[in-house]
């Protein structure tokens, strides 16, 4: 699937700005066929966003099932006689989506898009009705997992991880039309040979029978610096200037589809920054140099919209990555909008991507996250249908994200148990498919404390270790002296199996404006010295190649007893603001880069 794109070719029309909705608590809307007609009772809510925050119900928050959201859009006069497609980023977790009458596609997973042809459905100069259910049910079966509980007083959702269960349509979602013939997919593979680089494509295309595939590469001032022609291929680029952290040079690679007189029947700008990424022993190397990640883990949160795509707080957040020194981040805990993984392209900005897969651990927190009284992997839980479906999330985020020159590691799950047999069962396929679709980057999953070094069974499989480990806050809460002495011996335990670590969590919450002289938790003061804590451990062991802290700023999880307005773990607040570990941090990385 191609993300869509103007063109000379291709022409789009968002459909984002209010659209009708409705709560569907009762789910009688697919039986009642509520795309029929127009949505009755709605409500106008914003596509994209979240709807949880928007509305000042409770009802509306915590509402558990099916939403309905209804637009419609005259199609464009000048599209007749054009293929038309509707698309869209995302729909949080599950949708089915009718063009009128018509249903035309159904999806499964909340942070990869989907797409379907709706040619016949609709006329160019005519309107067209789009309506969308979307359902927010997490189930054993759905990535991430849950459990929907009758109680007393109604439906509730539970689930096993730490942010909230933010939902809806959180993504931009689009018409937009190709002609007969066209691409559907572009794959780029860059190498480096001195100080020359190679870009092998390979791409797809319908109804294209006759038609030539031609390839232009240019470089940033727009200058062509090298042709192909044929469906895959190799270009050559003398003297290339390579993508690195923090020089986020692109080319532009036009693919076109050409017809038997030379008429252009299709045109695709694909950007390629040429790049290379391989573990070397406990290296991490980028364009064969060793790379340290500095940077966080984040969330896609902000106050009313929840888990919606803002191009605003996007740019403001990699100000802030700059400011602070940070080089990369991880997209903990799903994919999250293209929009930001083509700005960490621009931006020169390191990415490690996730998917959805967290909360597979009921073991995890003594239960607070809900996880008590479940076994993690068994038939009744997270079981072989959960492994096909987490199977497919894989494959989306790479069939996504495949050619991003930032994203330099997959991670495949954030702390799942990964000490026992079944986890060991469910994962290593896992680790087999994710090579088999990208054989060009690293795999690996994030590892957590309850299997420590010498019990984990799971990161055998894995490129590089990623471990999150809270030694001075879940462990040995309060007394740094301890967690140091821990974290030491178990952190050189990980370092004696040759392979690099990145520490993808460490932090402590802390509440903005709380302050004690004797660094106490929850102050500002213990967040910092519980970073350097943390640093003097990462300094003594060499094959730490990555601190990422949790978390870039404060976000929302569901209500308990640990969480106070949230999880506070933020460097930044959930408005942006600077604790005092920022400044902390700031010391540090500037200095190191
Ligand atoms: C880890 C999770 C992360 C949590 C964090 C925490 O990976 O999602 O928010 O710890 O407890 O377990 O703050």
């Amino acid at each position: 699937m191609l993300r869509p794109q103007d063109t000379a070719t291709r022409e789009r029309r968002p459909l984002t700005g209010l659209w009708r909705f409705r709560l569907d608590p009762a789910g009688k809307g697919r039986s009642e066929q509520w795309f029929r007609r127009p949505l009755a009772n709605a409500r106008e809510m914003p596509v994209p966003a979240s709807f949880n925050d928007v509305v000042a119900d409770p009802a509306v928050r915590d509402h558990v099932g099916d939403v309905w959201y209804q637009t419609t859009v005259r199609v464009p006069h000048g599209w007749d006689g054009q293929r038309v497609v509707l698309h869209f980023e995302s729909a949080t977790h599950r949708a089915t989506a009718w063009v009128d009458e018509a249903e035309v596609v159904s999806h499964e997973g909340g942070y990869t898009p989907f797409e379907a042809e709706v040619t016949e459905h609709v006329q160019a100069g005519q309107e067209a009705r789009i309506t969308v259910v979307v359902d927010n049910t997490l189930s054993w079966q759905s990535i991430p997992p849950g459990v929907v509980e009758d109680t007393p007083d109604g439906r509730r959702q539970r689930y096993f991880h730490d942010f909230f269960n933010y939902a809806g349509i959180h993504r931009p979602v689009w018409l937009y039309t190709t002609g007969r013939a066209h691409l559907t997919d572009i794959t780029v593979v860059t190498g480096l040979d001195g100080a020359d680089g190679s870009i092998g494509y390979r791409t797809k295309a319908q109804d294209a029978d006759g038609a030539e595939v031609i390839v232009v590469l240019r470089d940033a001032d727009g200058r062509a610096v090298a042709t192909g022609t044929g469906p895959s291929g190799m270009l050559m680029v003398e003297h290339v200037h390579r993508w690195a952290p923090g020089d986020g040079y692109l080319y532009d690679l036009e693919v076109q589809l050409a017809g038997e007189g030379g008429e252009v029947l299709d045109s695709y700008h694909q950007r390629v920054g040429v790049r290379t990424v391989a573990v070397d022993g406990t290296r991490f190397l980028i364009n064969g140099e060793p790379f340290h990640f500095t940077g966080f883990g984040k969330h896609e949160d902000l106050a009313v919209i929840g888990k919606g795509h803002n191009d605003a707080f996007m740019v403001h957040d990699f100000e802030l990555l700059n400011w602070i020194g940070a080089n990369s981040f991880r997209t903990s805990h799903y994919p999250y909008a293209e929009a930001v993984l083509d700005y960490a392209d621009r931006q020169g900005i390191v990415v490690i991507d996730e998917t959805a897969a967290v909360g597979m651990n009921m073991g995890l927190g003594g239960g607070i996250f809900g996880g008590k009284g479940y076994t993690t992997f068994s038939p009744e839980t997270i079981n072989d249908q959960t492994r096909e479906v987490h199977a497919q999330a894989i494959a989306e985020l790479v069939a996504r994200d495949k050619n991003h020159p930032s994203v330099v590691l997959w991670s495949i799950a954030n702390e799942p148990e990964s000490h026992t047999e079944g986890a060991e069962r469910y994962f290593q396929p896992l680790f087999d498919l994710t090579r088999r679709l990208d054989p060009t980057r690293p795999v690996g999953f994030v590892n957590e404390l309850l299997a420590a070094y010498g019990r984990c069974r799971v990161s055998r499989f894995g490129d590089v270790l990623m471990l999150n480990r809270y030694y001075g806050w879940y462990v040995h809460t309060g007394d740094l002296e301890a967690a140091e002495r821990a974290w030491e011996q178990e952190l050189k335990g990980w370092a004696s199996e040759g392979k690099p670590i990145i520490v993808t969590e460490y932090g402590a919450d802390t509440y903005p404006g709380l302050h004690s002289v004797v660094p106490q938790p929850w102050s500002e003061e213990y967040q910092v010295e519980l970073l350097d804590m943390n640093h003097r451990v990462f300094d003594r062991i060499d094959a730490v190649v990555g601190e990422q802290v949790w978390a870039f700023a404060d976000f929302a999880t569901t209500s308990g007893i640990v969480r106070v307005g949230g999880n506070k773990k933020g460097v930044f607040t959930r408005d942006r603001q600077p604790k005092a570990a920022a400044h902390a941090l700031r010391h540090r990385w500037r200095k190191s880069t």
